[in-house]
């Protein structure tokens, strides 16, 4: 963590120089709250800079001869592939489109489904999945983990994107829910620990807590320039790689459902565009002044570090709710 944070903001300054000379700047939508409009131009694709922190320390202090960290690893890069295939396709035609909706879900769905078809041949426990707060509760998912699988890392990829639309609204929940996974990773790998909370032993995934803690300080280190008023957007490379990383660690260590709780924020946003897009589709009427949600609160005149302050509150309660269920 501390090689993370330290390398984050040491590079942090040379890396948006860089952007800023490629002149990999954000077009902004005209349609969106006004207030944004100023934004214009804020270099983008910032999300190498925690990718290279996370690269940098797991490989520097983590086991490289434990499985799960190499899944993570993997997993966080290639989602963060196509997240810099979208940003670089959106900076060339100097529009917020990129990749189109059906390609981007291509690529992450084959990465996803990579994923979890490892993590199912190659597994040392049944594939449970486990209720939290019902200690004794759990359900043998069999093949059906594939699918599952998929649709967490993918789900999560895309919440967290959804979310990436303040400055710091994104980069805050996944400290908070790195955090507290790094706390639920190693209490899975820890024999005495997992049997004491009766929560699944997973060997080896308590090396995932180095992972987790790169995560959460490149986050961290990386909010120093992203934080109100922007300096730097991590662009897709950075939302959709965070999210993967955090579904991967939940699929691993059989948190799924813990991380829909932990990451609520996420799931709030995701949430929020759907009903929108439902709710105008079947009524013609709106259900948020705008989705997702942050540019709700936006719209009703909350200032935006009140919205992203606010957000984050939320998610360190809900941090908070998820290591209680220990
Ligand atoms: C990510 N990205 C930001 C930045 C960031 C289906 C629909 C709901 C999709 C959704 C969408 O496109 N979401 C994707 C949202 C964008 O940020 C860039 O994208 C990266 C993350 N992928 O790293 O590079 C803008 O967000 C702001 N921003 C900050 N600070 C940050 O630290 O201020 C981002 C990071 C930036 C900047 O302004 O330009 C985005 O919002 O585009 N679409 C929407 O979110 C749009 N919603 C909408 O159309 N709602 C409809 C329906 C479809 C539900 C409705 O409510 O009726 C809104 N987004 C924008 N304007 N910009 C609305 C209009």
């Amino acid at each position: 963590a501390i090689t993370s944070v330290l390398l984050c903001m040491g590079i942090g300054p040379a890396f948006i120089r860089w952007l800023q000379k490629k002149q990999w700047g954000q077009t902004i939508r005209d349609d969106g709250p006004k207030s944004h409009l100023s934004k214009k131009g804020t270099p983008t694709m910032g999300g190498g800079i925690i990718l290279i922190g996370i690269s940098v320390s797991t490989l520097l202090w983590a086991d490289l001869s434990n499985k799960y960290v190499w899944v993570c690893l993997i997993a966080t890069f290639l989602f963060g592939l196509i997240g810099y295939v979208d940003d670089i396709a959106k900076i060339s035609q100097k529009s917020s489109k990129g990749l189109t909706a059906r390609q981007k879900f291509f690529f992450q769905s084959l990465v996803a489904l990579g994923v979890a078809t490892f993590l199912y041949l190659y597994r040392d426990t049944p594939p449970l999945l486990k209720f939290p707060f019902f200690k004794t509760w759990s359900l043998n998912l069999g093949l059906l983990f594939v699918p599952f699988a998929w649709l967490v890392i993918v789900g999560a990829s895309n919440a967290v994107n959804l979310t990436d639309g303040l400055d710091g609204l994104a980069v805050g929940p996944t400290i908070t829910t790195a955090s507290t996974f790094l706390v639920l990773s190693y209490c899975a790998g820890h024999i005495v620990i997992a049997e004491y909370l009766q929560i699944p032993y997973v060997a080896g995934s308590g090396e995932l807590a180095i992972f987790l803690g790169s995560v959460a300080a490149s986050c961290l280190g990386f909010l120093w320039f992203n934080t109100y008023p922007a300096q730097v957007f991590m662009g897709d490379v950075g939302s959709l790689a965070l999210g993967a990383a955090l579904g991967t660690v939940a699929v691993i260590t059989k948190n799924e459902i813990l991380l829909a709780i932990c990451g609520g924020i996420f799931v709030l946003e995701a949430l929020s565009v759907m009903a929108q897009v439902v709710s105008f589709k079947m009524t013609g009427k709106r259900v948020f002044k705008m989705a997702p949600i942050h540019h709700h609160f936006e719209l009703k005149g909350w200032a935006e570090p009140k919205v992203i302050v606010r957000f984050w509150i939320i998610s360190i309660l809900l941090a908070l709710v998820t290591l209680s269920t220990l």
